[in-house]
């Protein structure tokens, strides 16, 4: 090898400027510049070859991949991009400090508080004037010269971005994930690691079809995706509410979504599956029946975010640091138990209030009520799954909970409302591409068009491929590769080296080799290569009906009668008689009894014959009900926590009942709020004020989860003779919600026509007649109860 630096004698001088051009054939450090030299030939004189070269090859390297080979520089000059770094100013300060990726640190780097700050332009020049125009003369033109106006229009022009082709409507929030006990024998993925470790989160929900301002309460599927920052890397759980999807293959997903979305020709409707085109394709589509199910049920209209369950859809895999690998399936189960509106209320909602779920899950976290969610997960291993009636690789299935358990790992705590929407909510970028080491995919061919599609459709959504250096979307472990430039960079690397392998970087940044890096899992499930390329499915995608089948029978019969008066109400706003005949026809496979009542309220006299089966015997499937698939099966643990109890009130009430009563409400995490005809003070009959929180117009009955009536003769006249209090009545009774009624307002009930008994003719548990202490415990445990479903005709009595 040359030496170098052994050139002698001292008429060697530095000269005041260096050609970066050419060099001699060995150097001699004289200054700092040729120190630089100096120590960068060094470096690359230490690599005389590529020691990783040799073991790049082969099945078992390319499995356990060794780490890059590292060498390290005199002094931190051999790498720098330049030896003027040392001096600073305000603005560059000096060297990056080493190893260092300063833009993934806590978003305090990019937090903004303008507190006792001065207005500026973009270029930090303070603005005198925020008011004017500057003009020639008073009434004069307005002048080209004025760049605070046009920085400040252009700025504006600019201010939105295209929104999400799907998922465009959705609320966030920041939170944290804590682990219950180690799982390493499963998994070596960071946020499994530890009893009690702590990963923060980052999750947005989302509805499918809308526009980024169409309303919360649509009948659609719900987006539950979870970003964990966890410290190994971001990892993606970018699931839905609802375990199974409508197709098995990504080459159908725009066709789905084209179907759904508002016709083309006149963009209506929106946020609706209720039109021609989403029932003509699925129901040319019976893998789409088992979803359907899913869609027609109260899943589909969510009470609140903190009230669905989510559910990572694909099976996944669970990777240990030994390489093992099994099959895993991700569940979320809110503590809040599963909540649902029902779809008069959600149409009602709709118009009064578009943002329900946004702002409840805002509130919620506002109050320090947190919504959380138990993290739980079905692992089986690959024979397993061989034996399985279903393919597990097929998204419009799920595995029974009877069949493979839900283990519960860990719990969600969503703590933290974001500081700016756009900033946080509309800029993060889930991905299901983002997994860490100790997590993987299986072959499910749906996912593996959404690991392409999520980073594609980022870099036109958010401009570029730098998207994940938006503060919302970096890690919080360090980024180091030697990706530059393009749109938005951030970063500002230092040095001259973007390419691996290199030895003028000290070989950095390095590979991490198999100990520490991702790497796929070798084999997953046989890939049949010697069948060659193909185009088809598995013998049991073909099985269509089976789960849903299981889905519908294992409702409970108010359940199912929902489920029967979605598929009608949709099929009705299609206007081809055709389309509606099809889909009755292939629900006579899920459903005789479903079909028949369909049919019989869209006037379809006479019954289309069963829609053929692509698989006419399918195999037995192992459970053939499911009760765990039923919303009521998960009533949650937290009580009234969060449901919103409407006190109404008017000059006269009597006060000291709906006082006691709303300091216990209070109490137990509910929220209590009076609603009068007008807002302002009220005079009770006592003389005391009661300040209300909303007016009856401005706060209708079917925004609350529960009604209480008044007490004291005055106030309920005056009460009674506002139309809005009977219609508040009336939607309270319909939708099925608890009733207090306090002496004084049984007349109330009266006039809104409300049954005192059952149509069973029983006694109707919802209502609550009285004012003391046991019928306060009554009214609270109606509450927990949420609903009271007993009550339900169709059509509505009332
Ligand atoms: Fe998505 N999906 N998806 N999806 N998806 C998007 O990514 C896609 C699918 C889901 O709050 C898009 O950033 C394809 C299943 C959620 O930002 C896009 C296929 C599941 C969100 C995309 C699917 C989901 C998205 C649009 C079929 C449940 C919102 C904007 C192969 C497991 C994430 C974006 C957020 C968003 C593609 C099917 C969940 C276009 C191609 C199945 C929760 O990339």
């Amino acid at each position: 090898m040359k030496k170098t630096g052994k050139v002698s004698g001292d008429s060697v001088k530095a000269a005041p400027a260096r050609n970066t051009d050419s060099g001699p054939a060995s150097i001699q450090a004289v200054d700092q510049l040729s120190e630089k030299s100096l120590q960068t030939e060094t470096l690359a004189a230490g690599r005389p070859y590529n020691p990783t070269k040799a073991g790049e090859h082969g099945f078992d390297s390319g499995t356990r991949p060794a780490p890059g080979a590292v060498s390290a520089s005199a002094s931190r000059l051999a790498t720098a991009s330049t030896l003027s770094e040392q001096n600073s100013s305000a603005k560059t300060g000096t060297e990056a400090v080493q190893g260092n990726n300063a833009t993934v640190d806590t978003l305090d780097r990019v937090r903004v508080d303008a507190a006792g700050q001065v207005l500026t332009t973009n270029q930090g020049v303070a603005i005198a004037d925020n008011q004017n125009s500057l003009k020639y003369g008073e009434r004069g033109p307005v002048l080209l010269e004025d760049f605070i106006l046009r920085e400040k229009i252009t700025h504006f022009d600019h201010e939105r971005i295209p929104e999400r082709i799907v998922h465009a409507r959705g609320s966030g929030a920041h939170g944290f994930f804590e682990c219950y006990e180690p799982l390493t024998e499963l998994t070596r993925a960071a946020p499994f690691q530890e009893a009690g470790k702590i990963t923060p989160v980052f999750v947005r929900f989302s509805t499918v079809a809308g526009e980024r301002g169409s309303k919360d309460t649509a009948r659609d599927v719900r987006g539950f995706a979870v970003k964990f920052y966890t410290d190994e890397g971001n990892w993606d759980l970018v699931g839905n509410n609802m375990p199974v999807f409508f197709i098995q293959d990504a080459m159908k997903f725009p066709d789905l979504v084209h179907a759904v979305k508002p016709e083309p020709h006149h963009q209506m409707p929106q946020a609706a599956s209720a039109h021609d085109t989403f029932w003509d394709f699925v129901s040319l589509m019976p893998e789409s029946t088992h979803m359907l199910m899913w869609l027609m049920s109260d899943r589909a209209i969510p009470r609140s975010f903190a009230t669905m369950q989510g559910f990572g859809v694909h099976t996944f895999r669970f990777v240990n640091a030994e390489g093992q690998s099994v099959f895993v399936k991700f569940h979320w189960n809110p503590k809040a138990g599963t909540h649902s509106l029902v779809w008069d209320e959600a149409v009602k909602i709709s118009g009064a209030d578009p943002d329900y779920n946004r702002r409840d899950l805002w509130e919620r976290i506002e109050a320090g009520a947190y919504p959380e969610y138990e993290l739980g997960v079905q692992v089986f291993t690959e024979q397993e799954a061989d034996a399985f009636s279903f393919d597990i690789l097929d998204a419009t299935k799920l595995i029974p909970e009877e069949l493979v358990p839900v283990r519960p790992i860990g719990r969600m705590v969503l703590n933290r409302n974001p500081d700016n929407f756009f900033a946080e909510t509309e800029q993060v970028a889930f991905c299901a591409a983002h997994v860490v080491p100790g997590i993987d995919f299986s072959n499910d061919p749906l996912l593996a068009g959404r690991i392409h599609s999520y980073v594609d459709t980022q870099i036109s959504r958010l401009g570029g491929p730098n998207f994940h250096e938006i503060p919302i979307n970096t890690p919080l472990t360090q980024v180091h590769n030697n990706q530059r430039d393009g749109m938005h960079r951030q970063a500002i690397h230092r040095g001259k080296v973007a390419y691996e392998p290199n030895s003028l970087g000290g070989g950095c940044p390095f590979q991490a080799g198999a100990a520490q890096g991702f790497v796929s899992v070798p084999a997953r499930i046989e890939a049949r290569a010697a069948q060659g390329k193909v185009r088809a499915k598995p013998e049991k995608f073909a099985d269509h009906y089976t789960q849903a089948k299981l889905f519908f029978d294992s409702q409970s019969p108010v359940e199912q009668t929902h489920i029967a008066a979605a598929f009608r109400f949709e099929l009705s706003k299609v206007t081809v008689p055709a389309i509606r005949e099809r889909m009755v026809s292939s629900l006579r496979n899920v459903s005789e009894e479903l079909a028949n009542q369909v049919a019989a309220k869209l006037g379809i006299t006479e019954m289309p014959e069963p829609m053929p089966k692509a698989l006419t015997s399918a195999p037995a499937a192992e459970v053939n009900m499911s009760p765990s698939l039923s919303l009521l099966a998960r009533p949650g643990e937290t009580g009234i926590q969060g449901r919103k109890v409407a006190i109404l009130v008017a000059n006269g009430v009597e006060a000291e009942s709906l006082i006691k009563l709303h300091s216990k409400l209070f109490e137990l995490g509910a929220v209590p709020r009076f609603v009068a005809p007008h807002l302002g003070p009220l005079t009770t009959s006592k003389g005391a004020v009661i300040d209300a929180d909303a007016s009856l117009e401005n706060e209708p009955g079917f925004l609350f989860d529960a009604l209480v009536l008044p007490d004291g003769e005055m106030g309920v006249k005056e009460l009674a003779k506002d139309g809005h209090t009977l219609e508040f009545i009336k939607d309270q009774y319909r939708h099925c919600k608890p009733i207090m009624v306090m002496t004084a307002s049984t007349v109330l009930m009266h006039m809104a026509q409300i049954p005192p008994l059952l149509p069973s003719g029983n006694e109707d548990p919802g209502i609550v007649v009285g004012i003391d202490d046991s019928a306060i415990a009554q009214f609270v445990s109606a509450i927990a109860r949420y609903r009271h479903p007993e009550r339900e005709t169709d059509p509505p009595a009332v």
